[in-house]
């Protein structure tokens, strides 16, 4: 994701001093945007063709967690099938739907790879599958074993191998959680397993002290991939999700060289306090444009509707290390 000059973008309010501000349209996609739509949010957006595509995680009224491919010209404005994806599958046992949410797209070399929080056999794991179009989705062997969740790979090998990070977890609502970096030769075989980060001690910086898990595809900058991660604080109230950001070896990218001990983004509006999980913001995605240091962070509110927000990729590093609890 190189130049973008097309992509969404508002400027930082008058008299903001935020590092990431929120999209004065939010939220841009409604619940119900689909017939049969619950929610729409935890999606995953990329630059296709000379517009966009994107995976949404679209819950259905009997609320099934269902995949939906959707397409735009300018990433504000979506058209999402109202008819869920489908995988291509040599094998029918990895192959058959359970349920999927929390989709990621990364392009790497020639197409595009999808990751999802995948049910198999009913039990959360990474889902993967590969696309050149948006119309024809193969779906490869799952990453790892259940219990996993937020499989979000790097969009370029390191060192020789695909990389992903990813969080291993339990079937329920996971009151843990770290992020580890795994390695592929091939795409099917997952190993070299190494811990990324904990979450940080609840005195430190407590937005992330329950549980952490990698957002967006991370982006490659001279100061290391910049990752934006979310991260749980348990409150009296039940779990708060908010978002930050770090900085990985770019060689090395279990290494983290800066963390931020302050939050991006923690729910604040109505659309992120209330819905049908109150007090969620949820990124699974981020447009980038290289010339101007412009970022769009798409996120989830209340497991409902999807946000925009915006920054500037070089102030976000800054942020980074002037924050670090490392
Ligand atoms: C996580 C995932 C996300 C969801 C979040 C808040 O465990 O299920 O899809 O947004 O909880 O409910």
């Amino acid at each position: 994701m190189s130049n973008l000059s097309n992509m969404p973008w508002e400027d930082r309010p008058a008299g903001s001093k935020e590092v990431v501000w929120r999209y004065s349209a939010n939220p841009i996609i409604p619940r119900d945007l689909l017939p049969t739509s619950n929610s729409i949010f935890n999606s995953a957006v990329v630059p296709f063709g000379d517009g966009y595509a994107g995976v949404f995680r679209c819950d259905d009224t009997n609320r099934r967690m269902r995949l939906h491919v959707g397409f735009s010209k300018d990433a504000v404005h979506w058209d999402i099938h109202p008819e869920p994806l489908t995988f291509e599958c040599d094998n029918a046992e990895v192959g058959e739907w359970v349920y999927g949410y929390d989709p990621r797209v990364c392009f790497i070399e020639d197409r595009y790879y999808v990751t999802w929080c995948n049910g198999y056999k009913g039990q959360p794991t990474i889902g993967v599958a590969w696309t050149k179009d948006f119309k024809t989705f193969h779906q490869l062997e799952n990453a790892f074993l259940p219990f996993n969740r937020n499989g979000v790979m790097f969009p370029r090998k390191i060192n020789g191998r695909y990389a992903m990070l990813s969080r291993p977890s339990d079937n329920g609502h996971t009151p843990f959680g770290d992020i580890y970096y795994s390695e592929s030769p091939d795409m099917e075989f997952w190993g070299r397993h190494r811990l990324v980060m904990s979450p940080a001690p609840f005195e430190v910086s407590a937005w992330q002290c329950l549980k952490i898990g990698a957002g967006p595809i991370p982006i490659e900058t001279p100061e290391g991939w910049l990752l934006i991660y979310h991260g749980v604080l348990r409150s009296c109230n039940g779990y708060v999700y908010a978002f930050g950001s770090a900085l990985l070896d770019l060689d090395e990218p279990w290494k983290v060289k800066y963390r931020s001990g302050a939050y991006l983004l923690s729910p604040r509006t109505p659309y992120e306090c209330m819905g049908d999980v109150p007090n969620v913001c949820f990124p699974c995605a981020a447009l980038h444009d290289e010339e101007t240091g412009r970022i769009a962070i798409y996120y989830g509110c209340a497991d409902t509707v999807t946000g925009l927000a915006f920054g500037y990729v070089p102030e976000i590093i800054e942020f980074t290390k002037r924050t670090s609890i490392i």
